[in-house]
């Protein structure tokens, strides 16, 4: 069988988030999130879904734990619920909220599975966003605060750390288009929102520098920018859907200015920033974590500010039941992209993954043939990339569980392990005896037929 050999020391790892999949958001002393309040207000989530209950992991983690070992999984990323450490963002601690993460993780470790912790998937406590949440400009020093928390608690047994997951997301889809909580639509509030998460990275690095002794990066949403025909209108809606979407947050990281562009998008909107801000933010990451799902393409669409183009969802392309094409090649060109715009960082894939409308169980197991497709097809397009010189040290796959899809809740499934919402008990997927045998022969074979 030819297979598609994986550097030795490859890491492969599956990832989840806190408030998608643990439940009992306010167990044990745990100070309510946005997220919680979000999904409580009717028409926010379909079907009027919350994470109340989730997966159950709260619970479950020990049986969640013995699944991952099961597959294999040299490596798990998951994220920390801020407020049931800090149930009111700061001051004081919550030693039971800690004691879950500390359980999980020695519970990882004992496995021999490392674990990759995301200090903020989006769960920011209620009671921050009450003194303005990411709009404080005092919210990177509440973050470096609760970062310095965790590696006091963790460091010695954490090799890996991302401090947040998709700050876009965060600015764009909570603040901008209003579809994720807090649920805002002001475009003044999207770029200082934006700001503040870069400094409260910048400022967790220098915390982690301080005392940490392993490795420290941010977890970014990326995808290439295509315009959906050739006029020059849908050209240049593309390169500025490519400057807001992938360069907001690494420019300024890695390079120390933010896009051009984004300074025309916002107009009026886009506040000036200090020279000093900006040469904090550029710092030194050990590593970039690459989201990647699908491609964009673009057209132009003047009556959509600020960005005047819109994403289309081409009818003739495969998709997922996100409505997400399924365009490999994109992952293969964002990689050689950030080696080439950002002299080649060390990066991990730390989301890729599908959503499908999986069968119910037969004769236990669950049929997943497309999910298996996009796994197989998106780590050939990883593969690609290692040949042409990246350096690339892990691959996670979103997610282990069927979880809580945030906006769209229980109805879009992602997991590798399907999960019924009702009894909780967990079922493996084709794609997830399909991901063991890539781990286990460390190398995917490109396509069944030719095995
Ligand atoms: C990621 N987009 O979100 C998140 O990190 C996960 O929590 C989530 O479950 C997963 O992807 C699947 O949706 C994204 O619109 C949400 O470009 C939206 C976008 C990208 C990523």
């Amino acid at each position: 069988m030819t297979t598609l050999p994986f550097p030795n020391d490859f890491l492969w790892g599956a990832a989840t988030s806190a408030y998608q999949i643990e439940g009992h958001p306010l167990a044990d002393g745990a100070g309510p999130s946005i997220w919680h309040r979000f999904v409580h207000q009717p028409g926010r989530i379909a079907h009027d879904d919350t994470g109340d209950l989730a997966c159950d992991h709260y619970h479950r983690f020990a049986e969640d734990v013995a699944l991952m070992a099961d597959l294999g999984l040299g490596a798990y990323r998951f994220s920390i619920a801020w407020g049931r450490v800090l149930p009111e963002g700061r001051g004081a601690v919550n030693i039971k909220g800690l004691d879950f993460y500390r359980r999980l993780t020695d519970a990882l470790l004992e496995r021999g599975i490392q674990p990759m912790i995301t200090l903020y998937h989006w769960d920011l406590p209620a009671a921050l966003h009450d003194r303005g949440g990411w709009l404080n400009p005092d919210s990177p020093r509440w973050f470096a605060d609760y970062a310095r928390l965790l590696f006091d608690a963790l460091d010695d047994r954490v090799p890996l750390w991302v401090t947040l997951n998709e700050p876009w997301v965060v600015s764009v889809l909570g603040y901008l288009e209003g579809e994720l909580a807090p649920g805002h639509q002001d475009w003044f509030e999207t770029p200082r929102v934006a700001h503040h998460l870069l400094l409260a990275h910048a400022e967790a690095v220098a915390a982690y520098r301080a005392s940490g002794r392993h490795r420290i990066g941010l977890a970014v949403n990326l995808e290439p920018q295509h315009p959906a025909s050739s006029s020059p209108d849908d050209q240049a809606a593309a390169a500025r859907r490519d400057a807001f979407i992938n360069r907001w947050f690494l420019d300024p990281l890695l390079l120390g200015v933010y896009p051009s562009e984004l300074e025309s998008l916002f107009g009026p909107a886009w506040p000036g920033f200090a020279d000093a801000d900006l040469k904090r933010i550029q710092c030194a990451t050990d590593f970039i974590g690459v989201n990647y799902y699908s491609r964009g393409l673009v057209r132009a669409a003047p009556n959509h500010p600020p960005l005047n183009a819109v994403r289309i969802s081409p009818t003739y392309a495969p998709r997922t039941s996100m409505d997400w094409e399924i365009y490999p090649q994109g992952l293969t060109d964002t990689l050689l992209w950030l080696k080439d715009r950002y002299g080649n960082p060390p990066l991990y894939i730390t989301e890729n993954g599908a959503a499908f409308d999986d069968p119910s169980p037969c004769n236990g197991e669950v049929s997943d043939p497309e999910r298996v497709d996009y796994l197989r097809t998106h780590l050939c397009a990883a593969h690609a990339a290692i040949t042409q010189g990246i350096d690339l040290r892990g691959y996670f796959a979103w997610s282990l569980l069927d979880n809580f899809e945030w906006a769209q809740g229980y109805a879009k499934r992602f997991g590798l392990v399907q999960v019924d919402p009702l009894s909780q008990k967990r079922t493996l997927k084709t794609s997830a005896r399909f991901y063991r045998e890539v781990i286990g022969g460390n190398g995917v074979a490109p396509s069944p037929a030719t095995g």
